[in-house]
């Protein structure tokens, strides 16, 4: 279901306000980013802002997602992103080696609750992502995204790294802090996979203090109700 709603999506058959999607547009990765959906491909890049969307919010609440959240979080939770990464065929590029940490993406906390489910399977040829297991005990590297030349000769030693490579609806739990890339697809078939990070729900963004969509507690969203998003939250592109 949750393949069939993104193709939806990619193709405009299904819309929502506020939902900000990013296109591959050339060779050298420079992506476009429109807010609404614009242009009907199965090309995107990503798509965030999926909470919006009944079907990948119901999934988002998953009860076992909700008992993870709970022990790792608290009762009151929200997410920072709740995203579409694709990759598709001929057109997709290489991720650098990063964490996911509250810095970087100009917030207040640092979330360590991200769960990656494989839409399609990913494999090492589809671009899987990739990790140094146990890299988050390095904790946090340095307080923006990528890490340098230096840092990859560091913590990313030859040998280190493993593919993660899943099956389609296979989930994956990572701590943001673990560092993780993926690379390209050199197969005739897409590698789309549905990322959403859990964090506390009083987490705000640096620059503005705004919070973000409660999944889990009080005020949680609701599929039957899921409305627009607010357009404080969209303005400016966190993460
Ligand atoms: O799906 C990918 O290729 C990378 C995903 C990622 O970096 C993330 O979910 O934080």
């Amino acid at each position: 279901m949750l393949q069939n709603r993104i193709q939806d999506i990619m193709l405009g058959h299904v819309k929502y306000q506020n939902m900000r999607l990013q296109l591959y547009q050339d060779d050298n990765g420079n992506v476009r980013r429109t807010l609404g959906h614009k242009v009907a491909t199965l090309g995107y890049r990503r798509i965030d802002d999926l909470e919006q969307d009944p079907l990948f919010l119901s999934y988002i609440q998953h009860p076992l997602f909700r008992q993870i959240a709970n022990y790792y979080i608290g009762e009151q939770v929200s997410i920072f992103r709740s995203m579409l990464m694709n990759k598709p065929p001929q057109l997709s590029q290489a991720l650098p080696w990063h964490q996911d940490i509250g810095s970087g993406w100009g917030i207040d906390t640092n979330p360590i609750v991200t769960i990656w489910t494989a839409l399609d399977k990913a494999t090492t040829d589809t671009g899987c992502m990739q990790i140094v297991p146990g890299s988050q005990q390095y904790g946090i590297i340095n307080q923006k995204h990528f890490l340098s030349e230096k840092e990859e000769a560091t913590y990313v030693p030859k040998g280190s790294a493993i593919e993660l490579e899943a099956e389609a609806g296979e989930a994956i739990l990572i701590h943001n802090f673990l560092l993780h890339r993926s690379g390209t697809n050199s197969t005739s078939v897409s590698r789309r996979a549905f990322s959403v990070t859990y964090m506390e729900a009083q987490t705000q963004t640096l620059d503005t203090g705004q919070t973000f969509p409660i999944v889990f507690g009080k005020n949680a969203l609701d599929p039957k109700t899921v409305n627009a998003k607010a357009n404080e939250l969209v303005e400016k592109f966190y993460g």
